[in-house]
């Protein structure tokens, strides 16, 4: 046995199936645990079932309800219910509308030290806070992993994140994941895994741990994991689950792929400014940006360490701007109410939401036209409020709560009080609907906002098109199909929501994208970041796009490209993008040749001129593509 493991290596070389272990080569691992939440699980199971197995091979699967949570009409509702009863039928956990946020609710009750998940959000990689290899990926993928048990990844370069000292005053576990978004950028992380070690590491609490992996997401990063310790320990003590407790971290002289280090009493309280993760400044830094509103929540500030903490800075004062607090599940509402925080927040002025995800996706409470929010969040994309011209800051619960006492973007001062969680919490498992391990034979419950999914047939040897888009860098998926209260709804329907591709950026897309037939999107560098939805590479397909030609991609959508047949394909030469224009008219040759060759040319018949575009896919995607889908595929 070596002895100079990284932990992901460890935890990956016993759920290894296929492959070796070699950065940027396919390993094929064993999955314990799938999540899925709502707004991608209705495609999600819909794509399960048309695999046509009977029973789920993962030792645990949930399904939560947390995004399409106010039900403005029967759409989702009818998706909630169709959703209990896919539970039912397979044998999952249900986890119901009001219970919580995947992801906190994950945390607190079902995620194993040194056990693998996938999750249809990008967020999943928060459970890594318990030491788990937690990847956030597509609803195909996740159908996938209930199907056979299985996932296919790059094996990705471990990164040594090396944390030394620990946090002193106002800074939090936010500064810390803001940090390396200033040093890194949105897609300083792709293609890799961010591990923590180091002696800063045992003063971060399992709550600090879980925002730092939580927001790995913004740097593009596979996942992020940390040690299962005695920080772990307490942690799943408290929680009542002392028994899926198991040591494990990496070897001591593990060998990584790089070293970033930290020192922790360096960090100052940050903050991201509008409209990227990536845009951080100190939070002194900010002089009299006046606020229209605050909302503290979300997957990544929403634990029950964080709001007590804020109703202590809240406590016996009264805030100037209006304040919105989300819990993160409904244990962490209980513990509030018990712990008496609840009324401290109720009577500074709050305003106390359902735990759910809420705001985060623009799922109401959307600010003023051109106004400016503060939020406790991961993503400030422009328009993910549900306003278009608001400004999103990204911040700690700290600086969120300092601020909402004086209505502007505030340092946070003066001494820091004591508002530890207590050494016993209720414990909320009651709304969780468990599973009869055999299965039901209840009938599944199929709204009419559900629609069949769509074959598609195999991808043809010439692939013509106009480019019927040009786009930027950073391109993300609230682009490609946005967010909010309006269009959430319309999910589990294909046709409905393709309405909707790209309005935000361009209106007239959707009307182009059919006069043409479809065509050819052109993009900078990191094509597809941000979230896991299916939908970004579906829908366009939907509409006939055949192409994404790309300076590069995120990673989870690159999978879904694939996983839906449009091609991803990226210059060889950048600078070739700029030699494009919108309308121009092209060719992609000998598309089945993709199978045994790296390098396809593209004529641009308008311009008479023709460059080359290559892939980095492994030949297992090569056969999903070219087949048209995985569906077509399997
Ligand atoms: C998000 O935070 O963007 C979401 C909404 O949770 C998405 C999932 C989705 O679009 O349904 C994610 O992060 O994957
Ligand atoms: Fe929900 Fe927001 Fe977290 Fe996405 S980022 S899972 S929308 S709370």
């Amino acid at each position: 046995m070596k002895k100079n493991l990284t932990l992901t290596q460890k935890i990956i070389e016993k759920h290894l199936l296929e492959g070796k272990l070699v950065a940027g080569e396919e390993i094929g691992i064993r999955i314990d645990q799938t999540l899925t939440q709502d707004a991608t699980g209705t495609l999600a199971y819909l794509e399960f079932e048309a695999m046509g197995v009977e029973k789920i091979k993962t030792k645990l699967s949930v399904s939560y309800i947390d995004h399409n949570t106010l039900q403005t009409g029967f759409e989702n509702a009818d998706d909630h219910k169709f959703l209990q009863t896919i539970a039912q039928k397979y044998g999952l956990y249900f986890s119901p509308n009001g219970n919580g946020v995947c992801h906190q609710v994950h945390l607190e009750r079902f995620g194993v030290p040194g056990e693998t998940l996938i999750g249809s959000d990008s967020h999943t990689p928060t459970a890594g806070a318990l030491g788990m290899l937690a990847i956030g990926v597509g609803g195909l993928d996740v159908a996938y992993a209930l199907a056979t048990g299985r996932f296919y990844l790059k094996m990705p370069k471990v990164i040594n994140v090396k944390l030394s000292g620990k946090l002193t005053g106002w800074a939090s576990a936010k500064d810390v994941i803001l940090e390396l978004l200033r040093r890194l950028t949105v897609k300083g992380g792709v293609g890799k895994i961010f591990e923590y070690t180091g002696s800063g590491i045992k003063t971060l609490s399992v709550y600090e741990r879980a925002t730092i992996t939580n927001m790995g997401a913004e740097l593009g990063l596979t996942t992020s994991i940390f040690p299962s310790d005695e920080q772990t320990k307490k942690f799943l003590k408290l929680q009542k689950r002392e028994k899926d407790f198991v040591e494990i971290s990496a070897d001591k002289n593990a060998e990584y792929d790089e070293t970033i280090e930290i020192d922790l009493s360096k960090i100052v309280p940050l903050i991201a400014c509008p409209h990227s993760p990536d845009n951080v400044k100190q939070v002194s830094e900010i002089r009299d940006v006046f606020l229209d509103q605050i909302v503290i929540g979300s997957c990544t500030n929403s634990s029950l360490a964080d709001l007590l903490l804020v109703a202590k800075i809240l406590k016996g004062k009264k805030v100037k701007v209006p304040t919105l607090i989300s819990p993160g599940s409904k244990q962490v509402l209980a513990n509030l109410i018990k712990s008496g925080a609840m009324s401290d927040l109720v009577s500074s002025g709050v305003r106390v939401l359902e735990p759910a995800c809420g705001p985060c996706i623009g799922m109401g409470c959307a600010p003023v036209s051109g106004g400016v929010t503060l939020r406790t969040f991961n993503r400030n994309f422009k328009g993910r409020s549900g306003t278009d011209d608001a400004e999103i800051y990204i911040s700690s619960p700290v600086v969120a709560a300092f601020s909402a006492l004086t209505g502007k973007i505030t340092s946070p001062a003066g001494k820091v009080p004591k508002a530890e969680v207590p050494k016993k919490i209720e414990i909320m498992n009651d709304l969780i609907i468990h599973p009869n391990k055999s299965g039901t034979n209840v009938p599944l419950y199929r709204g009419k906002n559900i629609k069949p999914i769509e074959k598609f047939p195999e991808l043809e040897n010439t692939s013509a098109g106009e480019v019927v888009l040009k786009l930027n860098d950073n391109i993300t998926t609230d682009d490609i199909i946005p967010a909010g209260a309006k269009i959430l709804p319309l999910r589990s329907n294909i046709p409905a929501i393709s309405e909707y591709v790209f309005t935000k950026i361009d209106s007239s897309f959707v009307a182009r994208a059919k006069e043409k037939n479809g065509g050819i999107i052109v993009a900078g560098e990191n094509y597809g970041q941000g979230s896991s939805r299916e939908h970004a590479a579906l829908c366009p397909k939907h509409l006939g796009i055949k192409a994404i030609i790309a300076k590069s991609f995120a990673r989870i959508h690159k999978s879904n490209l694939v996983n839906f047949g449009v091609m991803p394909l990226i210059f060889a030469n950048p600078p070739d993008y700029n030699r494009i224009d919108m309308s121009d008219q092209l060719e992609i040759e000998d598309v089945k040749s993709l199978s045994s060759q790296k390098t396809l040319t593209v004529k641009n018949i308008t311009k008479n001129f023709s460059f080359k575009v290559i892939h980095d896919l492994t030949e297992r995607q090569l056969k999903i593509l070219l087949s048209g889908g995985l569906l077509n595929c399997l």
